[in-house]
């Protein structure tokens, strides 16, 4: 490794020595720039990573809350502004019991490239709080999101940074915190994206990240003289991304088998049947089990087993280190040829190892899930201007910013890889050098 990464990535294991997640990242992003650093000596002689892997900001917020009882509770929320060279900070909000500073960190990081990739003006950010919704009513997830957003407004704004959702984090949970941004600030602004489509929200952009995975996919197999086509396809998670990236895998010719969610997971042979899948999940918000209940399916408990099902294109679209070794090496067993991340970092880095090792086609997270980023884009174009498309436009734009990104990644794989097929390497080097340019012109930032 070099040198200068090398030091980077010392120093900030002994700042940062309590951050699993953020260190994983930071080592994944950094071990693979070697060639583009030494192409650049100007990056160390200004400091350049030790800039990058250190958020602009950092804002740290108790959220009290009222539950159904009376009773008064408590969780802590965070907004991680990153990086903001190119735009301004942009990336969702996710309530788990498990967020932290070092998830959010994480994933503030990753976004900032990602949103580079996209060819869009966002700078990378994320934020999110320790509470879970599940199992919380409808007045109590309200009451959450606007003692949140009492606190979160003075931070955001159209151009300053602009969240969005992300786990636990859907249109539900946006219109909460939307309207009480506007209350609070007494103006209507895009300062959230994923907004209802009747207050300014972007046709297609709930569907856009699943459907961008899948885009992604079929460009990359594509390239490798293949498609989707006649795939069996298991997907891990149910929400969001998984439920949409099913829904177009199955458009695109495959057939997607194998759903999970944190509980247990499915295989329906016959293929998901999506519609009752989203019914289950987007409206009735209930557990995977009752899809195996109403198709008379047996229900599998626990979500790691998804992996042993037999595939030929695996997209984990849950959390991150979802994808442990023991599941790469079921999925390799079992001929898979592609693996594509839906979710952000859900492969640990052995397990990407051993998938590279087995020549199995690897999209990485930050360029394969950049659909939804590059939708709530369009979604900040649209608010600014007043103006709205239509779902055809949006499915065209997100259709070629996908390919646009599985180009560049690919060039960048045989520039800076360690080999033409390496898009890890390639998407962190693409989006690091347009976020190194922009520092670099900005001065001391
Ligand atoms: P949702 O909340 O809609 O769905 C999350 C799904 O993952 C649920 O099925 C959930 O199951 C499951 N899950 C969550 N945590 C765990 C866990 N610890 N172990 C096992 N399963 C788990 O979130 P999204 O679909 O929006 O997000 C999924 C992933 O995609 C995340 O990594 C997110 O960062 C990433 N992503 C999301 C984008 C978006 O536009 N929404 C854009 C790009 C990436 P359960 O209900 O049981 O908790
Ligand atoms: O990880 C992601 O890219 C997201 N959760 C979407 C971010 C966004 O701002 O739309």
């Amino acid at each position: 490794m070099n040198k200068y990464v090398q030091n980077v990535l010392e120093s900030l294991e002994r700042k940062n020595a309590h951050e699993a997640e953020f260190l994983q990242a930071a080592e994944e992003i950094l071990s693979s720039l070697d060639k583009v650093i030494s192409m650049h000596p100007e990056y160390e002689q200004q400091s350049l990573l030790e800039r990058f892997v250190e958020p602009e900001r950092v804002i740290q917020f108790r959220v009290p809350w009222v539950d159904d009882s009376g009773k008064l509770r408590v969780n802590r929320a965070f907004r991680v502004q990153f990086n903001g060279a190119i735009g301004p900070y942009k990336g969702g909000m996710r309530f788990h019991p498990s967020v932290n500073l070092s998830t959010l960190k994480f994933l503030a990081m990753e976004q900032t490239l990602k949103n580079a990739l996209t060819g869009i003006a966002m700078g990378g950010g994320k934020g999110g709080a320790d509470f879970d919704p599940h199992g919380k009513s409808e007045g109590e997830v309200m009451r959450f999101c606007q003692s949140l957003m009492t606190e979160l407004y003075r931070h955001i704004g159209a151009n300053i940074d602009v969240p969005a959702g992300d786990i636990g984090v859907g249109a539900r949970e946006i219109g909460f915190m939307f309207g009480q941004y506007k209350r609070i600030v007494g103006e209507y602004s895009g300062v959230l994206t994923g907004k209802g489509l009747s207050y300014g929200g972007c046709l297609g952009r709930k569907e856009a990240t699943g459907y961008g995975l899948c885009y992604f996919t079929e460009a990359m197999l594509n390239h490798a003289g293949d498609s989707l086509k006649g795939k069996r396809v298991v997907l891990s998670g149910s929400g969001n991304v998984a439920l949409y990236a099913a829904q177009k895998a199955k458009e695109l010719g495959a057939t997607p088998v194998a759903m999970s969610d944190s509980q247990g997971f499915v295989v329906d042979e016959n293929g998901i049947d999506i519609e009752l899948m989203k019914d289950i999940k987007e409206n009735r918000r209930e557990r995977i089990s009752a899809y195996a209940h109403e198709k008379g399916l047996s229900y599998h408990e626990g979500s790691q087993g998804i992996w042993e099902v037999p595939c030929d294109v695996a997209l984990p679209c849950a959390t991150q280190n979802e994808l442990p070794l023991n599941g790469a090496k079921a999925l390799v067993k079992n001929g898979v040829k592609a693996v594509a991340e839906g979710a952000n970092m859900p492969s640990t880095k052995d397990a990407v190892h051993y998938l590279k090792q087995n020549n199995v086609l690897f999209a990485p997270a930050k360029a394969a899930n950049a659909g939804g980023v590059s939708v709530s884009g369009l979604e900040m174009g649209q608010n600014a201007q007043f103006v709205a498309f239509t779902q055809k436009e949006v499915d065209a734009k997100l259709h070629a910013i996908m390919e646009n990104i599985f180009a560049t990644v690919s060039k960048a794989a045989s520039l800076y890889g360690s080999s033409p097929t390496d898009y890890a390497a390639g998407a962190n080097a693409a989006g690091f050098l347009k976020v190194a340019d922009a520092m670099l012109a900005q001065g001391c930032v």
